[in-house]
């Protein structure tokens, strides 16, 4: 449970509806321009207006509307932190920050001394692309909306939460080393659907040796938004009896990064499914990194050649447009780094008491400021609540388990390319159909959580340590090539 309920029933009661309503709140929010009367926008319309637009004025409009569902969630989101503070301490945690990160086989403070290790680790290759972004974005947008001497406005990025940045990669794209396809197209042009889609994820597994997914998975999904009522579209993946019940909710769109979420989504029934013969104790991950990773890991072998191989491609790029290719991939995943990683910084200052909710959005911002050197579009106040705009802020999903899946899965390719007997780039390694990759995998995930996370590592990895060292193999190429591109701009804020 994330969020421990006090032992007082009325406070207890208090919390579950608070936290039903801070859920239900996201799920319903929508942006109405022409007020409650006129045509309002879902998340997902503002997603792709975030994703597609190149008007700043347009896209902040998006922004800010999409931002205003958090206001009204701020004065439950302070009395939830005091409940749910409660109910740590009746458990024995200083509170729930320190309950959070009492998950990892270790002790609290080293947990949080890890996370810094292993941002120390990548920081140089996030301020690599972050400072080539800036200065690329300054050419698009003149000085007066980017300039290097600030930090990078929060709505150019292309995405709601500048949590992914892959959306602006054609404004990016190196000269000479585009990739020459988008999986996106790629759908749209062959009329993949939805369910379409999930069946190739499907089938990737099944090529490591895993067996196809139960009929019921199939009936009982939900794959596509519904027309008549409010969901939530964030996806999500279920173990409903611990048995044969998996699922996944998702709102799916024809879309690549839609294509990456469903293999990520799978990573976790198939996961969940090779624990469930353990006993119920164990039936989870090593730790909920290792959750997290299991299908990011699985959709970094989705390769052009891979690609071709299912007869989504034609034509394999060459070697000479690996760095397209990279860039494309790091502008989702060494983007992400930064804020996987303060999400839960925001988090276990307000569950210590170290930010209360007079700083609530100004201590929301310095992080964004601090680790991903990014600035709100327009002045921000106390009167908003930005991080409730945030599915796992309105939610209490912890968030660290991201930033780790984010490092561990380049570990996990690493360890499985090895295994398959694959000598090139780590970036052109695709583990499809290898039986050996599968067995080492299933071998781990098997273990579910009988064993400290560090084991399971072993298992796979034969390393004991979480290590940022593949991450930055992976990328090599590219920090090489950014490097040269960013002399004489300004590196860092
Ligand atoms: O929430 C998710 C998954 C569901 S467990 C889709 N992710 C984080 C996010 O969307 O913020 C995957 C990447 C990070
Ligand atoms: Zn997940």
């Amino acid at each position: 449970m994330d969020i421990p309920a006090p032992r007082d029933t009325a406070e207890s009661t208090e919390l579950s509806q608070i936290n039903a309503s801070l859920q239900s709140d996201y799920g319903k929010g929508k942006w109405c321009p022409d007020g409650p009367q006129g045509k309002c926008l879902s998340l997902n319309d503002l997603e792709r207006i975030m994703a597609t637009s190149r008007d700043p004025k347009e896209l902040e409009r998006a922004w800010a509307g999409w931002h205003a569902i958090a206001p009204p969630m701020r004065k439950r989101y302070a009395r939830m932190v005091v409940l749910a503070n409660k109910g740590a301490r009746e458990t024995g945690f200083a509170d729930v920050g320190a309950m959070w990160r009492s998950n990892y086989d270790m002790a609290p403070d080293a947990f949080s001394a890890e996370l810094d290790r292993l941002w120390q680790q990548v920081r140089p290759l996030y301020v690599s692309l972050h400072a080539y972004v800036r200065w690329k974005l300054e050419e698009k947008y003149g000085t007066g909306v980017v300039s290097e001497d600030r930090p990078i406005p929060a709505h150019l990025l292309g995405n709601m939460w500048s949590q992914d940045w892959t959306n602006i990669y054609p404004l990016l794209a190196p000269a000479n080393a585009d990739p020459g396809y988008d999986l996106t197209e790629i759908l749209k042009a062959k009329k993949i659907e939805p369910v379409g889609m999930v069946h190739y994820g499907e089938r990737f597994f099944m090529s490591l040796g895993f067996a196809a997914l139960p009929q019921t998975f199939w009936e009982r999904s939900m794959f596509t938004k519904p027309q008549d009522r409010d969901v939530v579209c964030h996806a999500s993946a279920w173990d409903i009896d611990y048995v044969e019940d998996l699922r996944i909710k998702m709102c799916i769109e024809q879309k690549s990064e839609d294509f990456t979420t469903i293999h990520h989504e799978l990573g976790h029934n198939f996961y969940q499914r090779a624990y469930d013969t353990q006993s119920p104790l164990f039936r989870n991950s090593a730790n909920d990194g290792f959750h997290e990773a299991i299908g990011d890991t699985i959709a970094l072998s989705v390769t052009p050649e891979y690609l071709k191989q299912i007869g989504l491609l034609e034509n394999v790029p060459p070697a000479s447009s690996d760095i397209g290719l990279l860039m494309k991939r790091a502008l989702d995943k060494v983007a992400f780094l930064p804020f996987g990683l303060l999400i839960d910084k925001w988090r276990w200052e307000v569950f210590s008491g170290q930010v209360t909710p007079e700083n609530y959005n100004k201590a929301w911002w310095e992080l964004r400021e601090k680790y991903q050197g990014i600035a709100p579009p327009s002045a921000r106040s106390e009167e908003d609540f930005d991080p409730g705009a945030k599915y796992h802020v309105a939610a209490n999903v912890p968030y660290a388990r991201y930033f780790l899946a984010a490092i561990l899965q380049y570990q996990f390719h690493r360890a499985l390319c090895r295994e398959s007997g694959y000598k090139g780039p780590l970036h052109r390694c695709s583990i499809y159909n290898n039986k050996e990759a599968g067995a080492r995998l299933n071998k781990m995930l098997a273990m579910g959580e009988s064993r400290p996370w560090p084991e399971a590592l072993e298992a796979l990895t034969g390393e004991k340590q979480m290590d940022a060292t593949a991450i930055l193999e992976y990328y090599a190429p590219l920090k090489q090539w950014l490097d040269e591109q960013n002399k004489g701009h300004k590196v860092d804020w």
